[in-house]
């Protein structure tokens, strides 16, 4: 698109003003991955708060799950469809513009015409097994997500050098190391010296490794240029919706359960609705910190609304609670059997190479030190879940084979079995 007529478009919305509004605290965010799980939550929860919100998004998320044999649990309408429930509900539209991150001349027409005072960067390529499966995935994944965030960064410095960068990164760029693990950076004495670095980073897969990647050039555009960031390190999201979604389908956001872009407890819940087992890998006490939606979306929200200084970078560890994987399994399952599903727990081989039990000790404290109140209340959150997944229940069986990994660490494609 050319700068004309990325200019044309905001001028139709009837919101060409917002080019020269500066100050006040409503700000112009634009999020970039506005069709995916996070983004299009987000852009209803800033949208509500009064924010001015713009998004771009490729749809490769629609096609990913595609590409894994699956279909979000909840139906997703087509991008105009949903334009249109969002108008109607916030009585404001959400400026949409499709197209690729890893476009330069793209992010650069859309950043010059709408002049974002914040950039919410979620436009990531973010599954572990899909990153794992060939030396394709492996680069698309690496080319997705590195150039995507270069792009933003040089856009930035050239058009909006006063915004703020918030990153989703990932709480699996540390790894598991056997000592506790700080946010972002710790101090260190070697040899009689002393210096706040850093904190080493071990990543578990392709993808988790171009979260790393990003982080240092992040880093380095902080420091070179004078930019200023948030790297998110964002644990394990579950959830079907948040207040704002209210009861219109149309504003649903997605719920994947396939092997690649369903998470650990999206999962179970999915399986627990089908009355599938649910599938704690290998030994199962792989332990890793959770948060709902509802808190994902409310702490991306403090981080907008509290930017760091100019030149700053700054690491926020976002999750509400750690859980051990077979305990969360065992808390699904309570919860499943009070709405009167039967569902077994049973452990199935590990298509990972990561540690099945470990010292796991993150902080955490940053956010609540800006107002974060954690939800804390995980078996609501399970019993809302299971409750809307109900009404999907032949979306999912429809797709069950998807629900059992084949993707192994070790470049492998045979599916796993059950181990008890
Ligand atoms: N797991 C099971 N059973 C399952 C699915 C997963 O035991 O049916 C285990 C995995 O082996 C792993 C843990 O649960 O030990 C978490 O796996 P996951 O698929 O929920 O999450 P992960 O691959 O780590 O990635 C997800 C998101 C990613 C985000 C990351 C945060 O897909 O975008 O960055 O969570 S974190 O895990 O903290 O790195």
């Amino acid at each position: 698109m050319s700068p004309q007529s990325v200019i044309d478009f905001f001028k139709e919305l009837k919101c060409y003003h917002i080019l020269n509004n500066k100050g006040g605290s409503i700000m112009r965010v634009f999020i970039a991955g506005v069709d995916g799980y996070l983004g299009w939550s987000l852009a209803m929860y800033l949208t509500a708060r009064g924010h001015d919100v713009a998004g771009a998004d490729c749809y490769h998320r629609r096609d990913w799950v595609a590409e894994m044999g699956s279909q979000s649990a909840t139906p997703i309408k087509r991008m105009t469809e949903r334009l249109q429930a969002f108008r109607e509900t916030f009585g404001t539209n959400l400026q949409f513009i499709r197209g690729d991150i890893t476009d330069y001349n793209f992010v650069w027409n859309f950043f010059r015409a709408f002049q974002p005072e914040a950039i919410v960067h979620l436009a990531e390529m973010p599954s572990a097994p899909y990153s794992m499966i060939d030396v394709h995935h492996s680069a698309f994944t690496h080319t997705n997500n590195l150039i995507g965030t270069i792009n933003i960064l040089h856009v930035m410095r050239d058009i909006c050098p006063d915004a703020h960068l918030v990153k989703l990164g990932t709480m699996g760029e540390y790894g598991t190391p056997n000592i506790d693990i700080p946010e972002g950076f710790f101090e260190i004495e070697y040899r009689g010296r002393k210096d706040t670095l850093p904190f080493p980073k071990q990543a578990g897969s392709w993808y988790h490794q171009t979260k790393v990647h990003d982080t240092n050039n992040i880093m380095f555009a902080c420091r070179v240029w004078g930019l200023r960031s948030t790297d998110i390190m964002q644990g394990v999201v579950f959830g079907t919706r948040i207040d704002e979604m209210g009861y219109d389908e149309s504003l649903l956001t997605r719920f994947d359960f396939d092997q690649s872009f369903g998470t650990a407890i999206n999962r179970f819940c999915a399986q627990a609705v089908i009355g599938m087992p649910l599938t704690p890998f290998g030994k199962g006490h792989q332990r890793r910190g959770f948060l709902p939606l509802r808190d994902s979306m409310q702490c991306l929200t403090i981080a907008i609304e509290n930017p760091p200084e100019e030149k700053q970078y700054r690491v926020f560890n976002q999750f509400e609670e750690i859980y051990d994987l077979t305990e969360l399994a065992v808390k699904v399952q309570k919860v499943a059997a009070n709405l009167g599903l039967t569902v077994e727990v049973r452990n199935l081989e590990n298509p990972r190479l990561e540690l099945e039990e470990h010292y796991y000790n993150p902080d955490h404290q940053h956010l609540i030190d800006l107002g974060y109140k954690p939800t804390h209340d995980i078996e609501t959150e399970l019993k809302i879940m299971l409750k809307d997944l109900l009404k999907y229940k032949h979306r999912i069986e429809a797709r069950a084979h998807a629900l059992i990994p084949d993707i192994r660490w070790d470049g492998s494609r045979k599916k796993v079995g059950f181990i008890k």
